[in-house]
């Protein structure tokens, strides 16, 4: 963009702020996912994005986010995620870093303390503005779907292509959502004590409430994903105490969250598109 700032100005002043609105953006794509497709592929077409982290040079960022996607056995869904998440962030303009948090072992997989583990962890690095909690297997279809943080915690799914894009319930805050630093501090993160499908974006919700927050989502003509087809994991079935523990959480969040997340560090690895962090909560740290 031309200034009217002339030779006064020092070359080294700060760039200029990106604008609102990505000029990239292109809307609405169809999605294809192809069986051959490898992660060497990935990344050459992603030459820009180096030890997981891309920022656009054009301009500066509005803001900088990290993505958490927790993980265990799903190899093929992170290589599409990766494939088409990459350029859409780089077509938003953002200033970006595609965290895995890789649950090793096999206890019942925990995705929300694996979430708190990658907002820990992320946060030794980079002071990253925004969090978007990512489910490894849903990919966006409109990149009007902005991947930035509000002034309320925001939940980026309205629809989905199996739920035929209608909202599955009210309150439902699942699969993806977006929380600033000082949002998620505040409701002292997700809980660790959900083990097995369910329950844990229910929970996340209420303390979000408990705050005087307000869930807030784009519109539902952007708001869509196509969720990789997939059957429950063995290692994740349903959590019959969800219930139970969805009834606890005034009680439960000040002491059960960010400040009580305990776990084995095994490794941080950064990879071209992603950084790996491997946690076992099977043994004690
Ligand atoms: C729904 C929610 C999800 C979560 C879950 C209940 C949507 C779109 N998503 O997903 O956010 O609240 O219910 O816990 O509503 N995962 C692995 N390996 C495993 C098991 C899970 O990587 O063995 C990760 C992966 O990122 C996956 C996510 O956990 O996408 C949620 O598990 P799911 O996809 O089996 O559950 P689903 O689709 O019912
Ligand atoms: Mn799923």
């Amino acid at each position: 963009e031309k200034t009217k700032l002339t030779a006064a100005v020092p070359t080294t002043s700060p760039q200029g702020h990106c604008p609102a609105l990505s000029p990239y953006l292109r809307g609405a794509s169809k999605l294809t996912f192809k069986p051959s497709l490898t992660l060497e592929e990935v990344q050459k077409e992603n030459p820009q994005v180096a030890r997981g982290r891309y920022h656009p040079t054009e301009c500066s960022a509005l803001q900088r986010v990290a993505i958490l996607i927790p993980h265990r056995n799903r190899e093929r869904h992170l290589l599409y995620l990766l494939e088409h998440l990459h350029p859409f962030l780089q077509r938003q303009q953002l200033d970006y870093g595609i965290y895995v948090i890789h649950q090793a072992g096999n206890t019942k997989f925990n995705r929300a303390k694996l979430l708190n583990v990658g907002y820990l962890e992320a946060l030794k690095e980079e002071n990253w503005d925004c969090f978007i909690f990512h489910d490894v297997d849903l990919v966006p279809e409109n990149d009007f779907n902005i991947y930035m943080c509000d002034r309320q915690p925001k939940h980026l799914v309205v629809g989905r292509n199996s739920t035929g894009y209608r909202l599955r319930y009210q309150g439902y805050f699942g699969g993806v959502t977006a929380l600033t630093r000082e949002q998620f501090s505040k409701v002292n993160g997700f809980s660790n004590n959900y083990w097995g499908w369910g329950g844990e974006d229910d929970d996340l919700r209420i303390r979000v409430e408990m705050q005087k927050m307000r869930v807030v989502r784009p519109s539902a003509d952007v708001a869509r994903y196509t969720m990789i087809f997939h059957n429950r994991d063995h290692g994740n079935e349903e959590n019959r105490e969800r219930m139970k523990l969805l009834r606890q959480v005034s009680k439960m969040w000040k002491t059960d969250g960010l400040n009580s997340c305990s776990y084995k560090l095994l490794s941080v690895e950064h990879n071209p598109l992603y950084i790996n962090i491997t946690v076992d909560f099977s043994i004690q740290p």
